[in-house]
């Protein structure tokens, strides 16, 4: 139970992918953290000293700061000095940013406030996000106007290394005011080593916002080339690793589209808001959905002709359907996109593979080395560690749009 001597430092709104290692991280520093979430099977399982996401040592860190008494869960929020939003922020049907979740815990939290009180939201949010929020809290507690301090801090750890980089990562630190962004830093100060540099509130959200679409927009260049490559009959991966010798050039990687809840969907935020002015942003971003329908209809077109040229039936592998390398997670992957499309529309035996999803009540998954033994087309979609040990069967047709053979 939490420490029943020591007052609650800080509420974590939300225990998902960002909100659990954070509250967890900042336990493990010595405050007394309350975390909050609406599902009542997360709050079970954290209480347990357990999780219910996979993200590398966090099982060990939830686990002994429940045993030691600083992180505690519960479906409602206590009075903190301290509150942090974490919640999701989706996209609806049109791009438009779901600041829902954001509003609900905001709401949830306003009865609890009280003056010098610290409130930072870090869920990636459209522009103006932190400046709405402080308007629903003085409509609410007029009384509590530049009373209490609200800051933004967006997160900007890497799945699969967020403890590290939680610790380590330097932190953009926004205030409604100056004295939000100071007391804000004084917070953060107790459990990251990262510089922590101050902005105000809009810069900080467009900051998340700008970091994210830079990687979509260097991410489209690099599929772009690889179409390009695809039609001059270019090997673009050893085009690119030729071109990134210059001193002052880095081309990312081309792949099979770009996936996740973060660089497929933060972009969208500032092109709902901005779109006479966002062009490239926009563009990017269509590139990169657009590349998973050319991977496919590569994919389909290869196993077509080849029914045509051998009279054999093609057995094609799909092999990976993570949004990227070494993680399990699906989330908006294009991978899984290209094989559903592939499933769906060719003629082809479909085997489809992913080795890090042990069982999976949705894809009748084959094991790698399987796959490729009895497939006659290789699809590389995702460039997964035990993919590249795969020795090359040159009998076999393979189509790299992950650079497995670079
Ligand atoms: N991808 C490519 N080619 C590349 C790099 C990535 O096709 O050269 C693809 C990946 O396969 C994946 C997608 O892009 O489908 C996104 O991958 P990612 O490596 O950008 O990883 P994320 O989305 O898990 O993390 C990003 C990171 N942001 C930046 O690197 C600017 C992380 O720091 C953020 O905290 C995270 O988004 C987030 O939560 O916003």
């Amino acid at each position: 139970m939490i420490k029943k001597d020591k007052p609650v430092d800080a509420v974590f709104m939300g225990l998902g992918y960002i909100g659990l290692p954070t509250a967890a991280f900042a336990a493990s520093k010595g405050l007394n953290i309350l975390g909050v979430d609406v599902n009542p099977t997360v709050v079970e399982t954290v209480n347990r000293g357990e999780i219910h996401i996979i993200e590398p040592y966090l099982a060990n860190l939830v686990k002994s700061v429940v045993v030691s008494g600083h992180l505690q869960a519960a479906l409602k929020p206590q009075t903190a000095g301290a509150y942090f939003i974490v919640v999701p922020t989706p996209f609806k049907q049109n791009h438009r940013a779901d600041i829902s979740y954001v509003e609900a815990a905001t709401k949830t939290l306003i009865p609890h406030l009280k003056t010098n009180d610290l409130f930072v939201i870090e869920s990636t949010s459209p522009v103006m996000t932190t400046e709405k929020m402080a308007g629903l809290i003085w409509k609410e507690r007029p009384e509590l106007k530049d009373k209490i301090y609200i800051a933004y801090c967006p997160e900007r750890v890497l799945p699969g290394n967020v403890i590290y980089e939680l610790e380590h990562n330097d932190r953009v630190i926004g205030g409604i005011n100056p004295e939000s962004t100071q007391k804000a830093i004084e917070f953060y100060a107790k459990f990251v080593k990262g510089t922590l540099h101050p902005t105000n509130a809009r810069t900080a959200e467009m900051c998340k916002l700008t970091e994210n679409s830079s990687r979509d927009v260097q991410i489209a260049f690099a599929n772009e080339l690889s179409m390009i490559c695809e039609k001059a009959e270019i090997n673009v991966w050893e085009l690119i690793a030729l071109a990134n010798r210059h001193p002052r050039v880095n081309i990312l990687q081309p792949g099979s589209g770009v996936g996740g809840h973060c660089i497929a969907v933060d972009p969208w935020f500032i092109v709902s808001d901005y779109p006479e002015q966002a062009q490239i942003i926009k563009r990017s971003r269509e590139t990169n959905d657009y590349k998973a329908d050319w991977c496919a209809n590569r994919i389909i077109e290869t196993c077509r002709r080849f029914e045509s040229e051998t009279g054999q039936e093609p057995v094609v592998a799909c092999m990976g359907l993570a949004f990227k390398p070494d993680i399990d997670d699906l989330r908006e992957s294009p991978a899984k996109y290209v094989t559903s499309r592939v499933l769906s529309e060719s003629n082809a035996k479909v085997l489809v593979v992913e080795p890090n999803i042990r069982r999976n009540d949705t894809w009748n998954l084959v094991n790698y080395r399987e796959a490729y033994q009895k497939a006659n087309i290789i699809a590389w979609l995702v460039g997964h560690k035990p993919f590249y040990e795969i020795q090359q069967d040159k009998s076999k047709i393979e189509l790299d749009f992950c650079g497995i053979r670079k």
